[in-house]
């Protein structure tokens, strides 16, 4: 293990602006509420919790464009950007709770200012690479990869309030997993970029094995580049993630995802995580839990949980 990989940050980004069902912002305060700190802390890591961040907010933001809430997206990821930047180049693996998966603008952008040369892996029944003029819904949180591919700038209209943030990412860098909702324009954008996608398709024909060491190999061939999980927890099936708002039947299960996290952290480059789309507001108690659980147990895998048992550093083993 590195030395980054022993000490992670955690900031919590309690964003909802980028769709229209209020309850993503409290995503952070169910994680932590279900106790994701002292778990991780428990996996023997120095854990620094940085709060949620105070994101501005807009009372008058833009209504004639097509992407929805413009001002309040583009000032939260300047802010998300600053504070991922800092978290790792503070040397410490970073760990973004949103929020709704806009807040992968500001994260992955972050990144790349701290490891330009760093890769996605971005794990969704969504995926989320609409323009805003490819988008029927106008919601940002399915757009969050359209501002941050350089080849998809030629079909982006003017978007006001992101100056602060710039294109990052290649076509090839990106390797998606778990689609199944994939709107005609992002598809199209995807086979015109030829951006490697693993969709359920094909975990159901490859299985999840080979799914993530090509997903892996497709983006790094060499293997040394720092990876960003992007994880939508609707990525999972909706009977382990009911509590979110665009579940879609023929999701992953916590076998696949807990694969997906343990073989990420496994390379030991893993240097920044989102965990994104938990909405305790929706579902009853029961939901909320069951979601709050397995994003909880994703993080826990992604930090150096294993199934098959760990210890941490400093075990003693009692003897008599
Ligand atoms: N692709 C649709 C639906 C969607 C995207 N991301 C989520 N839902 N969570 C859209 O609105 O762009
Ligand atoms: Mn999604
Ligand atoms: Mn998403």
């Amino acid at each position: 293990l590195n030395d980054r990989s022993s000490k992670v940050g955690v900031i919590g980004v309690p964003i909802h602006m980028g769709q229209p069902r209020p309850g993503t912002e409290h995503g952070p305060e169910a994680m932590r509420e279900g106790g994701l700190i002292s778990k991780l802390e428990g996996l023997g890591l120095d854990v620094e919790d940085q709060g949620d961040l105070f994101l501005e907010k807009h009372d008058e933001d833009i209504h004639d464009h097509p992407a929805k809430n413009v001002k309040n997206v583009g000032s939260a990821s300047s802010q998300i950007a600053d504070s991922v930047y800092n978290t790792i180049k503070s040397g410490r693996t970073c760990l973004a709770l949103g929020g709704d998966h806009s807040m992968a603008i500001g994260s992955i952008y972050g990144h790349s200012l701290a490891e330009p040369d760093h890769v996605v892996i971005w794990v969704d029944a969504h995926a989320d690479i609409n323009t805003p003029l490819t988008s029927s819904s106008g919601n940002m949180h399915g757009m969050p990869l359209s501002f941050l591919v350089k080849e998809v700038q030629p079909y982006l209209p003017d978007i006001p309030h992101f100056d602060n943030i710039k294109p990052c990412l290649s076509a090839k860098n990106i390797a998606y997993i778990g689609l199944r909702d994939v709107d005609p324009g992002e598809r199209y954008i995807i086979e015109k970029l030829g951006i490697h996608s693993f969709s359920m398709t094909e975990v159901d024909k490859f299985g999840i094995k080979d799914c993530v060491e090509k997903a892996l190999h497709a983006v790094d061939p060499e293997g040394n580049k720092p990876i960003h999980l992007s994880f939508d927890i609707d990525a999972l099936d909706p009977s382990l993630a009911p509590s979110t708002g665009t579940p879609v039947p023929g999701g992953l299960s916590i076998r696949e995802g807990n694969y997906i996290a343990e073989e990420l952290a496994a390379t030991g480059r893993l240097t920044c995580v989102d965990l994104a789309e938990v909405n305790p507001k929706l579902g009853n108690d029961r939901d909320n839990e069951t979601t709050v659980r397995s994003a909880i147990t994703i993080i826990q895998h992604c930090f150096g949980n294993r199934r098959q048992g760990v210890y941490p550093k400093d075990y003693k083993f009692p003897i008599p």
